[in-house]
């Protein structure tokens, strides 16, 4: 079986593979991927309710977001996967007046439940909501975890703080309000720098690097892109941002894609 190998700098026009949950059993059904003139075919796999964590499809994973550059809870995914060195399928939906029919038939074809993105389509099943995606992924290659209880608690406690910021931030692209700006930002960022003061940083378990980085990053790469990031990040910040910066796998990728000074 020919298997694709698409770099994540690709932009290939695909139709993705859509997994379908049918009554308790998982159905891969026969596909067509198309990559300009390359034309892959999938054949059907079917694998139980029980099976599906350990079928592998040998398809590499295709991550389902929107065309919105460097902004958004994708570019989470995105980030993790190029550190972690997961090869993906990266097929960005325009996000224009064709978005509602496009989010209609990605939920038709279960690839979202919500309408929302982003869907990682992987192992031969499809996840949603960014921050589960990112465990799952971290499960499934034994690194950016937490090892104890307390670990994992301060990942998931992290990830709802952040989660908090995400709904904020999202609010004020219609419009950055004084409250937002003065108040919650800078609450935001003390509040990370509490919690990654406690190991010593640089980052949130000390020097170990963890799932809830990528998204800590991402909130303050997202204030800067709206203008509402503090002139002076409290230092366990600072510094946790510097170390992520100098990672060797995102570096260069944060560096081709920081926003331009005005
Ligand atoms: N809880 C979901 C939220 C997903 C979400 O709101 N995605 C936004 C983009 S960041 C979206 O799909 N917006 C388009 C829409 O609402 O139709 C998650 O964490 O992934």
């Amino acid at each position: 079986m020919f298997i694709p190998t698409i770099g994540v700098s690709c932009r290939p026009v695909l139709k993705a593979i859509i997994p379908r949950v049918v009554s308790g059993s998982l159905q891969v059904s026969r596909q067509l991927l198309q990559h300009r003139s390359t034309r892959i075919i999938i054949p059907p796999v079917t694998a139980t309710q029980s099976q599906k964590y350990t079928m592998a499809t040998k398809a590499i994973p295709t991550l389902h977001y929107l065309d919105i550059g460097r902004m958004g809870r994708g570019e989470v995914v995105r980030l993790f996967m190029r550190d972690a060195e997961i090869e993906f399928n990266d097929i960005r939906h325009p996000y224009d007046a064709t978005w509602p029919a496009t989010s209609e038939r990605l939920k038709q074809e279960g690839i979202t439940r919500t309408g929302k993105v982003p869907a990682l389509l992987i192992n031969g099943i499809i996840i949603n909501q960014h921050i589960a995606i990112l465990r799952y992924l971290a499960r499934d290659i034994g690194r950016y975890e937490g090892e104890t209880n307390h670990e994992k608690f301060q990942l998931d406690a992290v990830s709802d703080v952040y989660n908090d910021w995400r709904t904020q931030w999202v609010a004020s692209l219609k419009g950055v309000t004084d409250e937002y700006r003065n108040k919650f930002v800078p609450q935001y960022y003390n509040v990370i720098a509490e919690y990654y003061s406690a190991n010593n940083g640089p980052y949130l378990l000390g020097d170990r690097i963890s799932y809830a980085d990528f998204a800590v990053y991402q909130s303050i790469d997202n204030d800067e892109r709206i203008g509402t990031l503090p002139s002076k990040l409290p230092e366990a910040v600072q510094k946790f941002r510097e170390a992520f910066e100098a990672r060797p796998n995102i570096a260069a990728y944060i560096e081709e894609n920081r926003p331009k000074k005005a």
